[in-house]
């Protein structure tokens, strides 16, 4: 090939980018987002190599001004907590006040009693010892104790890429907590890195389910396996990873349906829907429970019952945009020792972000 028909090549590369881009700009106006783990195309750098007509300066302006960022959607936790470190900040020692302003916030932004009691009762020992003097050692000393709790999990999805059978990933949690949304980013993140993703609608209980996970495989660009409303989920999730194994499918992303946690139906038709997944080739890697964050403690409650009935390994916590309780985080790792290994911060396809605690503590504290 030689260098014309290159240049040509790279200009047509170059204005389909620009046209995608400025098309998703004007139709969704989905902002600029960093997605971690996953390379998205980038219409800004496509255009800049361009960058010598009007069309293409304005195109880069647009995706520019509209950057939010995953601090901006944690808005919400944040206002649990730093309305109560600006008035701590603001007084000259600490007081009783200082207690308890702190508790409060910790317990509005859902920490939960025991968590907010452990952190604070430490740090009362240490202004005891006049360790600690001032309200800005306690915050830092705050802030660090709670970073202390989240760093150093390992936060990611198991994959055994030499199983020679399809990684299946459970998706489980109470109705409307976000699985079937959370399936569908979650299979376009593994496309985008390159995995083959089948989906098996194990929602039976609803035609609506398998509909919706029709539309996310579509989305994504993954294959899907729906059984019959009212049908056995186990059955479907088993033809699924069949079918998967049979076309060389990297992972099988298994849908359920949730109905209340209080119902012990539901409970035992998870363990058998995780004992079937894997009586032919494949096998389950993860059981990813998506708990919804503005459902606060009672989260952590449905998350106890999941967990004994199919050996969660993660958590999706979905909502963390519209939820003041993101402090919900504490309470699952430290009170049931489950990693929050992704949280979903909006609706659509690049809403789900892998979780970084540090990111989360700085939004919660600025
Ligand atoms: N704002 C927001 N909405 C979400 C998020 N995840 C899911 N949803 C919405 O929550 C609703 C229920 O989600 P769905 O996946 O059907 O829940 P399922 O019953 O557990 O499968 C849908 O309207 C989703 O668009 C999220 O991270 N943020
Ligand atoms: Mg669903």
């Amino acid at each position: 090939m030689n260098n014309s028909s290159l240049s040509m090549i790279f200009l047509l590369l170059a204005i389909a980018g620009l046209v995608f881009g400025v098309g998703v700009v004007a139709i969704s106006r989905r902002k600029a987002r960093v997605v971690p783990q996953i390379q998205r195309a980038a219409p800004v750098e496509a255009v800049s190599q361009v960058a010598t007509t009007d069309v293409v300066v304005e195109a880069a302006e647009v995706v520019a001004a509209a950057p939010l960022s995953v601090r901006d959607r944690l808005a919400k936790a944040r206002s649990s907590l730093s309305g109560a470190v600006g008035s701590v900040l603001g007084r000259s020692d600490v007081n009783d006040e200082t207690w308890l302003e702190l508790e409060e916030a910790l317990l509005r932004a859902d920490v939960g009693v025991r968590v907010a009691q452990s952190l604070l009762g430490a740090l009362q020992t240490r202004v005891n010892a006049k360790e600690i003097t001032t309200p800005a050692q306690l915050i830092d000393a705050l802030r660090s104790d709670m970073a202390t709790q989240l760093v150093g999990t390992s936060r990611d999805l198991n994959f055994e890429a030499n199983l020679g059978a399809p990684n299946i990933w459970l998706m489980v949690g109470v109705n409307g907590a976000g699985k079937t949304t959370s399936l569908g980013k979650i299979a376009a993140q593994q496309i985008a890195l390159g995995r083959t993703v089948l989906m098996a609608a194990g929602d039976t209980f609803r035609a609506a389910a398998g509909e919706q996970l029709s539309t996310w495989a579509e989305r994504s660009g993954a294959q899907i396996v729906r059984g019959a409303e009212g049908g056995d989920p186990s059955s479907v999730i088993f033809d699924g990873v069949q079918s998967a194994h049979s076309r060389n499918i990297d992972l099988v992303l298994a849908d359920t349906a949730g109905r209340l946690q209080s119902n012990t139906n539901l409970m035992e038709e998870l363990r058998k829907v995780r004992r079937v997944a894997e009586k032919g080739a494949g096998k389950v890697t993860e059981v990813l429970l998506v708990i919804d964050a503005t459902t606060g403690q009672n989260g952590l409650q449905q998350a106890r019952q999941f967990t004994e009935a199919t050996q969660v390994t993660g958590v999706v916590l979905t909502k963390l945009d519209g939820s003041a309780k993101g402090g919900i985080v504490f309470a699952i790792e430290t009170e049931l020792g489950i990693p929050v290994k992704l949280v979903g911060l909006g609706e659509t396809i690049d809403d789900l972000v892998v979780f970084n605690p540090t990111e989360f503590i700085d939004a919660l504290f600025e």
